[in-house]
C-alpha cells in the first residue's frame, strides 16, 4: 500500500488533510534541516488554510497581480509555514525579468533544500529570493510593520486610479503575527497609526499561544492586548480555537463587514499542535522536534510515521479547486475590468506600467534646478526640498513624509495634500512621532509599486536602523530623508547631534548614503535617487546654510554620478596633498585648498558624496582621482573618523569628531571642534611633511 492511501481522504476529514499537510510538511523540512521553528506553523496552519483556501484574493498563476491580497508572515521564524502553502497553493517562480514562469516558486526540492545554501527557502522568508514571499520578514515586528506600509498604498492607489465603475484596487493585507510582533515598539508604533487612518483593508492575526522563546510569555506579557487595541481605534474579535475553521471563517468575514478600522483576530493556538513535549511547555520551541517526537506526532495526526515530504491524494486537487479556481475567476474578472479600463484611461494604465516594472517615465527628470555660485548659500535641506518637488511633478507616485518633522526636513510636496482618515489620496504622509514604523511602512509602500520616502533628523535614522537594514536585505530602493547632519545644527546639543550614524550606515551593505556638498551635488543626488532599483538610499542633509559652489571655477556637479570627483586640482600637474571632504565640509576644504594654493602648495579636493558609487567605478577611475603615489592626504567631515583610514591611507589625517557634540550656537562649535579652513590648511601642512 503507498502511503498516501493510509491516509483517509473522504468528505469533510480533506480539510484536516490539507491542514496536517502543512503541518507535516514544515515538521519534515524543519527536521531534514535540522533547525529551524515547526511549532508555530503546526499551531497556525490552519489559520493559513483557512485563509489561503478560501478569503484570499490571489492568483499563484500571477504573483504580481496588481490587485492581489497580500499576506505577510510577521513571525518570520514560522517561514515553513509560507512554503507549505507556497507549494501547495502552486505559486509560480517570477523571473528576475518579471516573466512569469512555469516552474513553482518552491518545489519539493526547495522544501526539501530548507535552510541550505542558495535555496528557495532561506531560514526566514526573504522577498527578493522567493516568489510570492510579498516582504522580508523574521526581525519580529518588521512584517507588522510593512503590513501598515501594503495598507496605504491600497487605499492610495484606490483613491488615485479607481474611476467610477473601474475599481481597480481594493486589495487587502493580511499580517500573521506572534507575541513577539506586538511586544515589539514597532509593532505598537503602526497599530497605532494603522488604528489612526482608519484603514479598514489591514487585518492582523495574532497568534495567541502563550508562549515565546524563554518560556511562558506571561514571564514578560501581561498587557490586555485587546483592550490596547480596542484603544488604537482597531475591531477586535478572537478566535478561541485555531484549528476551528468555521470560527476562522467567521473572524475573517467579520474583518470583510468591518468599513472603519483595521482588524486585529486574537486566535489562541497551542505551539507544535499535536505534540506531546513541545506544546505548553517552556522547551525551547525553536527547534526541530527530533526524529522519536516526529513520529508520535505523524501518529497523532493520523499519518504514517515513515512518510516524509508527503502530500496526500487528493490535497493539491484540493488546493486547486479553492485558491486554484477561486483566482481563475477573480483574476479573470479583474483583467477583463482592466482592459477597459485601459482603453478609458491609457495615461493611468501606461503609468501603473511604469510603477510596476519600476521605470520612470519619459521627461522624469524636467525643469530640475541648477543652482548658482552664492558664498553664503543654502542648506542642503533647503535644496532639497526644492528639487524633490520638481521630482514629484514629473513622478506622481513620488509620495511621502516625515516623523513630525516636515517643515524641519523641508519634506512637504506642494499642493499633494495630505494623506489621512477618509482622504487617502494625498501625497504627504504625517507618520507622527513613529520613526520605526515609519520606516517600515515606507518599505511596505515600496513593494506595492509606490515610490516612498520618509524624512526625519539623521540622528533618529537609529530609531529606523532596522527597517533600513531590511530594505538594503530586500534590494528595494526606498528613500530615507535626514536632516540635521552634523553638529553642524547647533543648539540642540549632543542628543540630537550625530556623530557614527554616517559610518555606522556606510557600513550597511547596499545601502547608498549620499552627503551632499552643495545645492547642485542635491540635485545630483536626487537624480541618482530617482533612478535606483535595487537600493535603498539615505540622504544626508544639513540643517545650516552651506555655500553654493562656483562651478565655472571648479569641477562640475555631475561629477557625483560617480560617487566622488576631482573638484579643484593642482595647477599643472601632480598634488602634493588630496582634501576628502563632503557635505559641509566640502566647501571648508574648498577654503583651505585656495589658502593652500596662494601659498604654493599643490592640493587636490576631492568631493565624496557617495563612499558606495565610488566603490563602483574601475580602478583605473579610482586611481586618476586618489593616485596611490599621493599619501598626504586628509578627510574633513564633522562625524566619526572610522572608515576615512580607508581613502586617506596609513599616512593621512582625519578630520573629524571624536566625542559627542556639544550644545552651543553653530560658529562656537566650529571654532571649538577645529571646523576651520586654518585648521585643514595645518593638518595638510602636517600630512605632506609625514609623507
Ligand atoms: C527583533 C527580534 N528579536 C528576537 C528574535 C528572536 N526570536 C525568534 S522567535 C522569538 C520569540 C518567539 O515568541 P513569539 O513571538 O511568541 O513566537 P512563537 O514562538 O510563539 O511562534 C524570538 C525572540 C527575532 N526574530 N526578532
Ligand atoms: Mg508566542
Amino acid at each position: 500500500m503507498v502511503a498516501s492511501e493510509q491516509v483517509l481522504a473522504t468528505g469533510q476529514q480533506l480539510e484536516t488533510l490539507c491542514v496536517n499537510t502543512i503541518r507535516t510538511l514544515a515538521i519534515d523540512g524543519v527536521q531534514q534541516a535540522n533547525s529551524g521553528h515547526p511549532g508555530a506553523p503546526m499551531g497556525l496552519a490552519p489559520v493559513a488554510y483557512c485563509l489561503w483556501q478560501n478569503f484570499l484574493r490571489y492568483d499563484p498563476a500571477d504573483p504580481l497581480w496588481l490587485n492581489r491580497d497580500r499576506f505577510v508572515l510577521s513571525n518570520g521564524h514560522a517561514s515553513m509555514l509560507l512554503y507549505a502553502m507556497l507549494h501547495l497553493a502552486e505559486v509560480r517562480q517570477v523571473g528576475k525579468d518579471g516573466q512569469i514562469s512555469n516552474e513553482l516558486a518552491v518545489p519539493m526540492e526547495e522544501i526539501k533544500r530548507f535552510r541550505q545554501l542558495g535555496s528557495r527557502t532561506p531560514g526566514h522568508p526573504e522577498s527578493h529570493l522567493t516568489s510570492g514571499v510579498e516582504t522580508t520578514t523574521g526581525p519580529l515586528g518588521q512584517g507588522v510593520g510593512n503590513s501598515l506600509g501594503m495598507a496605504i498604498a491600497s487605499k492610495w492607489l484606490a483613491a488615485n486610479f479607481n474611476r467610477p465603475g473601474f475599481e481597480i484596487f481594493d486589495f487587502d493585507v493580511y499580517a500573521l503575527c506572534s507575541d513577539g510582533d506586538l511586544m515589539e515598539g514597532i509593532g505598537g508604533e503602526a497599530a497605532s497609526l494603522a488604528g489612526h487612518l482608519k484603514l479598514s483593508n489591514l487585518c492582523w492575526m495574532y497568534d495567541h499561544n502563550s508562549i515565546t522563546l524563554d518560556g511562558p510569555a506571561e514571564w514578560s506579557f501581561s498587557e490586555d492586548v485587546a483592550t490596547r487595541f480596542v484603544g488604537y481605534g482597531w475591531n477586535v474579535t478572537r478566535v478561541v480555537d485555531a484549528n476551528d475553521l468555521e470560527m476562522l471563517a467567521r473572524a475573517f468575514d467579520v474583518f470583510h463587514k468591518t468599513t472603519d478600522r483595521p482588524t486585529l483576530i486574537i486566535i489562541d493556538s497551542h505551539i507544535g499542535y499535536g505534540s506531546p513535549h513541545k506544546q505548553d511547555t517552556n522547551a525551547a520551541h525553536g527547534e526541530p522536534l527530533g526524529e522519536e517526537e516526529v513520529r508520535l506526532v505523524k501518529k497523532f495526526y493520523g499519518w504514517p510515521e515513515d512518510a516524509k515530504f508527503l502530500v496526500p491524494d487528493g490535497v493539491r486537487e484540493h488546493f486547486r479547486e479553492g485558491i486554484g479556481k477561486r483566482r481563475r475567476d477573480l483574476h479573470a474578472q479583474w483583467s477583463n475590468l482592466f482592459a477597459d479600463y485601459s482603453k478609458k484611461y491609457p495615461e493611468l494604465a501606461e503609468r501603473l506600467g511604469h510603477m510596476q516594472r519600476h521605470e520612470l517615465p519619459a521627461g522624469w527628470d524636467r525643469s530640475m534646478p541648477t543652482f548658482p555660485a552664492d558664498a553664503k548659500g543654502v542648506a542642503t535641506r533647503e535644496s532639497s526640498g526644492k528639487v524633490l518637488n520638481v521630482l514629484a511633478q514629473n513622478l506622481p507616485w513620488l509620495i511621502g513624509g516625515s516623523a513630525d518633522l516636515a517643515t524641519s526636513n523641508k519634506t512637504t510636496l506642494k499642493d499633494g495634500g495630505d494623506f489621512e482618515a477618509g482622504n487617502y489620496g494625498g501625497r504627504n504622509f504625517h507618520f507622527g512621532v513613529r520613526e520605526h514604523a515609519m520606516a517600515a511602512a515606507v518599505n511596505g509602500m515600496i513593494v506595492s509599486n509606490l515610490r516612498a520616502f520618509g524624512a526625519t533628523f539623521f540622528n533618529f535614522s537609529d530609531y529606523m536602523r532596522p527597517s533600513i537594514r531590511l530594505s538594503a536585505l530586500m534590494e528595494i530602493p526606498s528613500i530615507f530623508i535626514f536632516t540635521h547632519d552634523s553638529i553642524g545644527l547647533g543648539e540642540d546639543g549632543p542628543t540630537h547631534q550625530p556623530i557614527e550614524q554616517l559610518a555606522s550606515l556606510r557600513a550597511m551593505p547596499n545601502l547608498l548614503v549620499l552627503r551632499p556638498g552643495d545645492a547642485n551635488e542635491v540635485v545630483e543626488c536626487w537624480r541618482i535617487i530617482a533612478q535606483l532599483k535595487h537600493s535603498p538610499a539615505a540622504l544626508v542633509l544639513t540643517r545650516q546654510a552651506i555655500p553654493t559652489l562656483d562651478r565655472s571655477k571648479y569641477a562640475a556637479a555631475s561629477g557625483t554620478a560617480k560617487g566622488a570627483y576631482i573638484l579643484a586640482d593642482a595647477a599643472g600637474g601632480k598634488p602634493e596633498v588630496i582634501l576628502l571632504g563632503t557635505g559641509s565640509e566640502l566647501s571648508l576644504c574648498v577654503d583651505a585648498y585656495e589658502k593652500l594654493s596662494a601659498e604654493g602648495t599643490k592640493a587636490r579636493v576631492v568631493s565624496m558624496p557617495c563612499w558606495e558609487i565610488f566603490e563602483q567605478q574601475d580602478a583605473s577611475y579610482k586611481e586618476s582621482v586618489l593616485p596611490s603615489s599621493v599619501t598626504a592626504r586628509v578627510s574633513v567631515e564633522m562625524a566619526a573618523t572610522f572608515g576615512w583610514e580607508r581613502y586617506t591611507g596609513s599616512k593621512g589625517r582625519n578630520i573629524g569628531m571624536h566625542r559627542f557634540g556639544a550644545s552651543a550656537p553653530l560658529k562656537d562649535l566650529l571654532k571649538y571642534f577645529g571646523f576651520t579652513a586654518d585648521k585643514v590648511v595645518a593638518e595638510a601642512r602636517a600630512a605632506i611633511a609625514n609623507k
